[in-house]
């Protein structure tokens, strides 16, 4: 198997309003000083911060039908998708660090931007994010980003002028999802009805994470290998460990399946983007429970850019002689 030396470029997206509840757009920074950088550099990384973007204010920014601050969630993906085509085509690894999960639409989109041929999605999470703008009860894009990207689902979703930039990049056949346990009705119909790969907490627990990690791989990998994106949400690990996230599902993966699940993906070599999303130091009741959230995320990282267990060191160590 191959372990890429990856050149990882790092993107803050403080961004929030995919969603109702503040504090999420800190999740960049509080995961940079939990010491990101320096960890990935330990590992034989090479790092480079392109910072945080900066988001505009949207004046005004009323609902268009159900969904919520349309302005703003359409103005910052654009940004994102720009930071993120820049990464790529500048040979970084781009790795996002939201913000809410309605980023994903930007990442994707400019990550599928940068590359020639098409990509393959794996979505870690304990909701599918799939609703449109018209089966959305919430009215929060972080539930609804995989409608926008999805070709065959194109038909189902209503003009809103601040998306219209968006061109659905993704095949319904590219796509895998990890780590499910809380999906709406209609979001489990468009699952259904556009025949996703699903490895919902059931087949975790069926199957073992060994055997998803597998059995995604070659799904995945039956026809063409494209370059992976993998869209990871902390709230897809349990709450008792990442309890720092605005939408806590119980039943969730364990700190070793969350894990795993990058580990099996770096050895791909096919690792091409990674966003890692929702956390929120603000929903944590004591100081223990946010650091333990960001430790898991930066442990989710490492293993994405190479750590394993078992243990590292540098292709050209020596032992030292007496
Ligand atoms: N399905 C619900 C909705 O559409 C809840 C979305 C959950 N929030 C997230 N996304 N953290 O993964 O609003
Ligand atoms: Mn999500
Ligand atoms: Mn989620
Ligand atoms: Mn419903």
């Amino acid at each position: 198997f191959k372990r890429d030396h990856h050149s990882v470029g790092i993107i803050g997206a403080p961004f929030s309003k995919g969603q109702p509840r503040g504090g999420v757009e800190k999740g960049p920074n509080v995961i940079r000083s939990a010491g990101l950088a320096d960890k990935l550099k330990a590992q034989g990384c090479s790092v480079k911060d392109y910072g945080n973007l900066c988001f505009e204010e949207v004046p005004g920014d009323e609902p268009v039908g159900r969904v919520k601050r349309p302005g703003a969630v359409g103005s910052a993906n654009q940004r994102l998708a720009h930071a993120v085509y820049t990464a790529k085509t500048e040979g970084h690894t781009p790795l996002m660090l939201g913000g809410d999960h309605s980023l994903a639409i930007g990442s994707i989109h400019g990550h599928a931007a940068a590359i020639p041929g098409d990509l393959s999605v794996v979505w870690v999470d304990a909701h599918a994010d799939i609703n449109t703008p018209l089966t959305t009860h919430t009215g929060n894009v972080h539930g609804q980003s995989m409608s926008y990207l999805i070709r065959e689902l194109q038909s189902k979703i209503p003009v809103i002028p601040q998306f219209s930039w968006i061109k659905p990049c993704v095949s319904a056949k590219d796509i895998v999802y990890i780590g499910l346990r809380d999906v709406d009705p209609e979001e489990h119909y468009i699952l259904k009805y556009l025949g996703i790969k699903v490895f919902s907490m059931t087949e975790v627990d069926g199957l073992g994470i060994a055997r998803v990690m597998e059995e995604t791989c070659d799904y995945l990998f039956s026809h063409v290998k494209k370059p992976i994106h993998l869209s990871y949400d902390i709230d897809a690990i349990d709450p008792s460990l990442t309890p720092a996230t605005g939408t806590p599902a119980v039943g969730g993966l364990t700190y070793r399946e969350g894990v795993y699940i990058t580990e099996h993906i770096c050895q791909t070599g096919l690792l091409s983007a990674v966003d890692l999303v929702e956390v929120n130091p603000q929903q944590g009741t004591t100081e223990a429970q946010v650091q333990s959230t960001v430790d898991i995320a930066v442990d989710v990282l490492l293993g994405c850019f190479g750590r394993r267990r078992a243990g590292n060191h540098p292709a050209d160590y020596c032992l030292p002689e007496p």
